[in-house]
């Protein structure tokens, strides 16, 4: 199911209205003095192709949007810790400037939901009068908020507030609990007054929890979608955010004094990614993005682009980045204003792509309309450019591709010196090979590589939470439970694991995505690159290559196990969609906008598979585009 639309009209913030509450926020932040604590919950098993290298080397854009809007409305004590980098982080353990945190946030991906619920947990063992406040947020809890609040008596534990939207609510959600503060009163306190006299109902973006005993929650009340910030230039600088990290460790489980310095960044985090533009226009049943978006497209201006990236330069080093875009060709006008712009920039004298090397996210179908453009794409620093491309064939997944325009897209690329980077799905009706045919999917990534592919990613067909087609693999018990007593969990709904099939052999479905990384990334090919040079593109081929021969091997490792239990064990289905168990309701009653249908609700319960499905209902985990 897909995030409800506001009201026409009523998707939006005002122009102004963000900067406003920034300005209203640092007027009283003085009187406050928070400490505050952002953790990026991360589960270390997700580490695989297609992403092995990025996940650990870019410092999340979320958190450390969260924690730039915090010290732009003036509350500097904030820390930003990322899982990923101090795997063994226990929030009861952290202390900021010789105390307890005020407030404790947690950012989390749907993946890395158990390591989110474990840091709640861990928070939750805090004496109840210091505990932190506990603010969750991100990827997960826009769609699934339920999913951190406890219900078990036996073990009480909870967020104290679910977001389901962006900076805007988090701090119309602080101005709200720190009016009603009293001096000395903790802010959790504070919160639960505001909570429980209902101040909150006003702030759309928010799921909190009712009853008798706090961390057993009987019921959320869900205040509805969040209005987007449209003009993204409102938005605090990202540098603001990059100050706030706390340092690599493997064994600390608290905090340091001091968070990184701008050596420190460079090293950890030599990629730096940055909200460029949100939104697409394309509407791909399997995505949950543009119905997230409410159908807007959401820009920063090109000068701002431009300042972002020169100060991340000169203040930290950094020289990758990486465009958090949905489509960035999404609207051809205004992508042409920020190349444009780009293209012209200098940083400290020297043309802007000699300083700053950026990739980002986009369709076959604007490249190929934007071909005329696409010296300026690379004049403006532009070196790589993830395509959705999911099946050239376009039997499947149809938004302007094909085989003539794909290898004309890849064409255009190379010829322009930026290296392709196809993303495609792997699916119940693509077999591995296709004689006589580029259906089969060895034969796809047969063509890729030709015309010049740089990098693969092929994603199994997966249901993506808030996509039109979340439900239905759940209703046509395709979803699998558990194979030879393994259990799916979160973390292997990211479309490298075969959880969502209808075929009588899912075990060759795992194997066939091996095979297609097996036969991308191998010594035979790296030589190739090497030897047997296509362009200029060369030295970037080669490093993708031995990242992704790494990376294979951490892909072989984490699957191969459950493609034997797919093979030899016992399969057992999913019979319920995993909808809130708590009910969920809107403020004036009724259901609430994130829920999920329930099985009394539509009668979901099914014994078994349908042939006619295995035509291929499913959504997939696409990072996009
Ligand atoms: C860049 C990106 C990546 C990058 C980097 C991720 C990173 N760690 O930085 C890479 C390429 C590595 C990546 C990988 C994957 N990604 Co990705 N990725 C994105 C993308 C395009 C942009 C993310 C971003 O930077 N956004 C900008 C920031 C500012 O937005 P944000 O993170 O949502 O944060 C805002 C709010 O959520 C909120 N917020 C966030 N945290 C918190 C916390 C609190 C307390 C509060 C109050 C608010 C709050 O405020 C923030 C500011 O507005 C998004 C789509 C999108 N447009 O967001 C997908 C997305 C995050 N990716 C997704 C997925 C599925 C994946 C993969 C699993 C794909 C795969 N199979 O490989 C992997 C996972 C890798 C891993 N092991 O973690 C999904 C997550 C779905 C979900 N429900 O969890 C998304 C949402 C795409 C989608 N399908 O809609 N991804
Ligand atoms: S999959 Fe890509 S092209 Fe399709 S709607 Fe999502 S972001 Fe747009």
């Amino acid at each position: 199911m897909e995030l409800p639309r506001r009201t026409r009209g009523d998707e939006l913030l005002k122009p102004g209205e963000l900067t406003e509450l920034v300005g209203r926020l640092r007027t009283i932040a003085p009187r406050h003095d928070l400490r505050t604590v952002i953790a990026y919950a991360f589960d270390h098993r997700t580490r695989m192709l297609p992403f092995i290298y990025a996940d650990k080397r870019m410092a999340p854009a979320g958190v450390r949007a969260v924690g730039a809007a915090m010290v732009a409305s003036g509350f500097e004590k904030t820390r930003i810790v990322l899982q990923t980098w101090n795997p063994n982080f226990r929030p009861s353990d952290a202390e900021l400037d010789g105390g307890i945190p005020d407030i404790l946030m947690v950012s989390s991906m749907q993946i890395h939901s158990q390591r989110c619920r474990e840091m709640i947990q861990d928070a939750c063992r805090i004496e109840p009068s210091k505990r932190p406040l506990i603010i969750a947020g991100g990827p997960k809890t826009i769609y699934e908020p339920w999913d951190v609040f406890g219900t078990d008596p036996s073990m009480p534990w909870g967020a104290d507030i679910a977001v389901t939207g962006e900076e805007f609510v988090l701090l119309s959600l602080l101005e709200v609990v720190l009016s009603c503060r009293a001096n000395n009163e903790s802010v959790r306190s504070a919160f639960l007054r505001a909570r429980n006299s209902g101040l909150l109902d006003s702030i759309p973006g928010l799921v909190y929890a009712r009853g008798e005993f706090e961390g057993v929650a009987e019921e959320l009340v869900d205040t509805g979608i969040q209005r987007l910030l449209s003009d993204l230039d409102e938005l605090p600088h990202p540098v603001l955010g990059y100050r706030l990290l706390e340092a690599p460790s493997r064994w600390r489980t608290g905090l340091r004094e001091r968070a990184l310095g701008p050596r420190g960044v460079h090293w950890n985090t030599p990629i730096g990614s940055l909200v460029l533009t949100f939104g697409c226009k394309f509407a791909c049943p399997y995505c949950p993005i543009p119905a997230y978006n409410q159908r807007q497209h959401r820009l920063k201006s090109p000068d701002r682009i431009v300042d972002e990236m020169s100060r991340l330069r000169k203040e930290f080093g950094i020289k990758y980045f990486f465009g958090a875009d949905d489509n960035f060709f999404n609207d051809h006008d205004r992508t042409r204003d920020i190349i444009e712009t780009m293209a012209r920039a200098k940083i400290d004298g020297k043309r802007f792509y000699k300083k700053v090397n950026w990739g980002t996210e986009v369709t076959v179908h604007d490249t190929i309309a934007m071909k005329n453009d696409l010296k300026y794409v690379r004049g403006a620093g532009v070196q790589m450019l993830w395509l959705g491309v999911e099946d050239i064939t376009a039997t499947f997944v149809k938004k302007g591709q094909n085989v003539g325009r794909t290898e004309e897209a890849f064409h255009l690329l190379r010829k322009n010196g930026i290296s392709p980077m196809p993303m495609m799905m792997h699916h119940d009706t693509q077999p591995l090979y296709t004689p006589g045919s580029n259906y089969g999917l060895l034969n796809q990534v047969r063509l890729l590589k030709k015309w010049g592919s740089s990098s693969l990613q092929v994603l199994m067909m997966t249901p993506a939470t808030g996509s039109k087609l979340y439900e239905a693999p759940f209703t046509d018990g395709m979803v699998i439970e558990s194979a030879g007593g393994r259990k799916v969990e979160q973390h292997m709904m990211d479309g490298n694991y075969v959880v969502a099939t209808a075929v009588d052999e899912p075990w060759k479905k795992q194997f066939n995505i091996l095979a297609a990384y097996l036969y991308f990334y191998n010594p035979l090919q790296l030589a190739k690159s090497a030897l047997m040079p296509k362009d200029l593109l060369v030295f970037t081929d080669m490093f993708i290559q031995l990242l992704g021969m790494w990376g294979v091997t951490q892909t072989v490792r984490r699957t191969l196990g459950w493609a034997w239990r797919l093979k030899t064990g016992k399969i057992d289905r999913r019979m319920s969609l995993p909808a809130s168990r708590i009910p969920l309701r809107c403020v004036a009653g009724e259901t609430g906008c994130h829920d999920l249908p329930r099985p009394s609700q539509k009668g979901l319960i099914q014994l078994s598979i349908k042939p006619s499905l295995t035509g291929g209902v499913g959504a997939a985990v696409a990072a996009a585009s």
